[in-house]
């Protein structure tokens, strides 16, 4: 049996990191256009990457919540089972590795991870990143950008996500809008390939009921006594 979970910006929430279209927002104070796609970078690169030094910072300073840690244990107690969890974030916090998830599939890129656009290397990045900072695989000076997925760029791990949506018998949302593409596309998606699906968020999605269950509330409460649920259902009926 294969499990995938899904996390948008919503699962970090109760951790103080901000959400995107919440009504504290970060789309609500700036447009992404003007911080968050490649021709952004390139007009007023200073700018933008400020904004991304502002959020790595405020993650250094996060922890992770109940929710991140309830997802750990489902992978753990999946795994004795034989069953596969496949955790895909929209996020590019950490706080599910930070809470002890071995396998992280991160479409939209890790904050605090750098990319060389000039030898393309990825390498960890915890400090600010100043314009001209050299990148220390290669040292080209001015190559380096966060290793974060804009508007208009392919996000990342798109084949092995297509694959795992492809063959999931359970998909489950977990604090996102559904707004973004082609995320937002994903429920429809494992849907036709035969898959239950569940919806657990502060609102629900803003369009359509691809989902068969909805559960609405805080993350850091809705989604631990929902792995307990799937748990205690495992070891009563065997399945999902
Ligand atoms: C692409 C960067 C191919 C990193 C991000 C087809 C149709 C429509 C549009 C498009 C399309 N094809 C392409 C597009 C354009 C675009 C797009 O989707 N635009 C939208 C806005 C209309 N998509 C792209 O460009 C993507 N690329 O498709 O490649 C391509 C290639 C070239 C040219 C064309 C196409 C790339 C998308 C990635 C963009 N990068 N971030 C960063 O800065 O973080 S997107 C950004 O939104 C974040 O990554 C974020 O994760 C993501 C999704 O947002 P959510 O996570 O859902 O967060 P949001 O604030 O929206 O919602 C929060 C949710 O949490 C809410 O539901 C709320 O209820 C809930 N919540 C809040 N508190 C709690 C809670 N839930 C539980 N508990 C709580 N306490």
């Amino acid at each position: 049996m294969n499990v995938f979970v899904l996390t948008g910006a919503g699962v970090s929430a109760e951790s103080g990191l901000a959400t995107f279209r919440g009504k504290d927002g970060m789309w609500r104070r700036h447009s992404p256009f003007d911080l968050a796609t490649p021709q952004a970078f390139k007009r007023d690169p200073d700018l933008v990457l400020s904004f991304y030094d502002a959020r790595r910072r405020a993650l250094l300073a996060a922890l992770p919540n109940d929710a991140h840690r309830a997802l750990a244990r489902l992978e753990t107690e999946l795994s004795s089972r034989g069953i596969t969890l496949f955790l895909c974030t929209q996020n590019v916090d950490d706080l599910h590795e930070r809470a002890g998830s071995q396998e992280v599939t991160h479409m939209h890129g890790e904050l605090r991870k750098a990319r060389c656009t000039a030898c393309d290397q990825t390498l960890a990045w915890d400090g600010d990143m100043p314009r001209g900072a050299a990148c220390p695989r290669c040292g080209a000076s001015g190559s380096l950008r966060p290793h974060v997925v804009w508007f208009e760029e392919m996000p990342l791990h798109m084949e092995r996500i297509d694959a795992m949506l492809d063959r999931a018998d359970l998909f489950v949302a977990i604090g996102t809008s559904g707004t973004v593409h082609p995320a937002s596309r994903f429920v429809e998606q494992a849907r036709a390939a035969g898959a239950s699906t569940v919806e657990i968020n502060l609102q629900p999605y803003g369009r359509g009921a691809a989902f068969d269950e909805r559960r609405i509330g805080p993350a850091t409460r809705a989604v631990p006594a929902w792995v307990g649920e799937v748990l205690a259902k495992l070891d009563s009926a065997g399945n999902l």
